[in-house]
């Protein structure tokens, strides 16, 4: 194990137990309910509420969880699989949204090639509600250590501040983190997009650019949040788990999980394709 990972395990053991939900919508989004329409070239519209700022460029959807009333992927059938008995739906900022309710309840899709972006998308909408110490995982493609490339993952850390995690393998690893300045403390909706590849490495945070330089951990290690990347997800063959971390896990199993989303309320995640 290596020493982050090594660190993480240490932080999730502490607080394992976090949660919170997404809202993505800076980008191509697709009204709930209803079957995404191309609005111009690779877009997708949200109808209610509108977006909080336009797609940057996608080219192609990849996927999109919108939650009402499944797990079940409205784009190319990748769909996911409920684990454990605390999911619920509950009304969310566009018709119903995904509540975790228990610490060992998240979701599980399947890997897909088609994840494995050179240059893509991540967002999401979240929802804090009455959610434990500790880091709350909200998006993962990850395993421990780096065997795989392009690792990917989205939190709100155990200071409430949102980081996005993206690894390479190398020798030695490289470790790419974006991270907020402002913390989320409020029950409301909030939204967090990232784009990777070779435009760069950038996330937002409801529609502002994350412009931290720099986060620490629960483990009390600091981590360089303003660092060049354009690397993608390609040569990652891990599943992508919603509401919880993978960064103990097996490479390509998704097991264990940790940081668990308890109590958070995830809505419209989405992946796309960039040029
Ligand atoms: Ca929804
Ligand atoms: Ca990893």
């Amino acid at each position: 194990m290596r020493a982050t990972d090594l660190v993480l395990v240490l932080t999730f053991g502490l607080g394992l137990t976090g949660c919170f939900s997404p809202d993505v919508s800076g980008g191509p989004s697709a009204t709930d309910g209803a079957p995404p329409q191309a609005d111009g070239p690779g877009r997708v519209v949200d109808a209610a509420p509108p977006p909080i700022d336009a797609c940057r460029s996608c080219a192609e959807a990849v996927a999109a969880f919108r939650f009402q009333g499944t797990v079940d992927d409205e784009i190319a059938g990748h769909h996911g699989n409920q684990v454990g008995a605390g999911l619920a739906f509950v009304p969310g900022r566009a018709g119903l949204a995904l509540h975790l309710g228990d610490d060992a309840s998240y979701v599980h899709v399947p890997d897909s090639d088609t994840f494995d972006l050179t240059a893509g998308r991540v967002s999401l909408w979240f929802r804090l509600g009455d959610t434990p110490t500790g880091d709350l995982g909200l998006l993962s493609r990850d395993a421990n250590g780096t065997e795989q490339g392009g690792h990917f993952n989205l939190r709100v850390g155990h200071d409430r501040r949102v980081v996005a995690r993206i690894q390479q393998q190398s020798s030695p690893t490289i470790e790419v983190y974006r991270c907020s300045t402002t913390t989320i403390g409020d029950n409301a909706w909030h939204q967090v997009e990232v784009e990777f590849g070779p435009g760069g490495l950038t996330m937002w945070v409801d529609g502002a650019v994350a412009g931290g330089t720099s986060w620490t951990d629960g483990g009390g290690q600091a981590h360089d949040c303003a660092g060049a990347w354009t690397g993608g997800m390609a040569g990652n063959n891990n599943p992508l788990v919603l509401g919880a971390l993978t960064v103990t896990s097996s490479e390509g199993t998704g097991l264990p999980v940790v940081a668990v989303a308890t109590g958070v309320d995830l809505d419209d995640v989405e992946l796309w394709r960039l040029p």
